[in-house]
């Protein structure tokens, strides 16, 4: 109930914001997007910890429509200063798959700021497939008739069978580093070469995630993994930090 509070106090008093965390391209090794992770402010609750509160209470909703507003906000504010845009990865949560008045909500948010439908991704788990799944496939469907790509977020931590891969509209698939920390290992290495074939095949594109070491990066290379996400190339960035590697170049 104290979470509570501070969730509903923190939604009408700014209290959340938002870091960006890079997605680098295992060729070139340049930043082609970022994946928004929310945080409060002013207290130090675990993201996973908030999350979960707001999924059972609802208040999810809500702080879903203030990350996708502030996201696209923050585009236009790095749009004026001249950079060239990256996409911008959004978690969500699978009581926002059948929150259908979301979709008006996204598409007036992004022509009142004039940001195309290409620069937002929607990250979602495998487990809207044990929720009401035909509301949202419905929801998942016209994400993608409005141009929204959509990645398969924690890839390998629970669903057993992957036949859903060729009915639910998804772009991209991201290795969870669960799966990256065990089968990124010399021995166990085909593990994730079959899975980024099998993605490949699907035309899925796959990015790996939690990759912290520069011998994971060099097999995910070997592969043919396309992006990966990680501390080996930065933590989740503030917006002064991303701006900073924007005057860089990237
Ligand atoms: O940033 P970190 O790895 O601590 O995130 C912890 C968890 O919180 C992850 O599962 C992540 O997907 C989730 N998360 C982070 N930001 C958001 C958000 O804006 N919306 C939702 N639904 N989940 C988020
Ligand atoms: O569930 P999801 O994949 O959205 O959660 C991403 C979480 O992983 C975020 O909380 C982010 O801070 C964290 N993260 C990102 N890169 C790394 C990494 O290289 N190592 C570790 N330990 N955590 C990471
Ligand atoms: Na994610
Ligand atoms: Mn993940």
């Amino acid at each position: 109930a104290e979470i509570e509070f501070i969730l509903r106090d923190a939604l009408k008093n700014e209290g959340f914001t938002l870091l960006y965390q890079p997605q680098v391209d295992v060729e070139t090794f340049q930043v082609v997007g970022f994946e928004a992770l929310i945080r409060l402010k002013n207290y130090e609750i675990y993201p996973s910890t908030f999350i979960n509160i707001a999924e059972e209470n609802g208040l999810i909703l809500d702080i879903g429509r203030w990350v996708t507003k502030e996201v696209i906000e923050q585009l236009v504010i790095w749009r004026n200063k001249g950079f060239e845009l990256k996409p911008v990865s959004i978690n969500f949560s699978s009581k926002q798959l059948r929150d259908t008045s979301y979709l008006k909500f996204l598409s007036e948010v992004l022509n009142k700021n004039g940001i195309e439908a290409k620069y937002i991704e929607i990250e979602i788990t495998e487990s809207i497939l044990f929720e009401k799944t035909d509301k949202s496939l419905k929801f998942l469907n016209k994400l993608k008739d409005m141009g929204i790509a959509i990645s398969l977020d924690d890839f390998g931590t629970g669903f057993s069978s992957l036949s859903y891969l060729t009915y639910i509209p998804v772009n991209k698939i991201k290795l969870d580093k669960s799966l990256c920390d065990k089968f990124l290992e010399l021995e166990n290495v085909n593990v994730i070469d079959n899975l980024i074939n099998l993605a490949h095949g699907l035309n899925l594109e796959v990015t790996a995630e939690g990759i912290e070491r520069l011998e994971q990066y060099k097999r995910l290379r070997m592969v043919g993994c396309n992006y990966i996400q990680g501390y080996l190339f930065s933590k989740p960035m503030c917006v002064e930090d991303v701006e900073k590697m924007y005057n860089s170049n990237l």
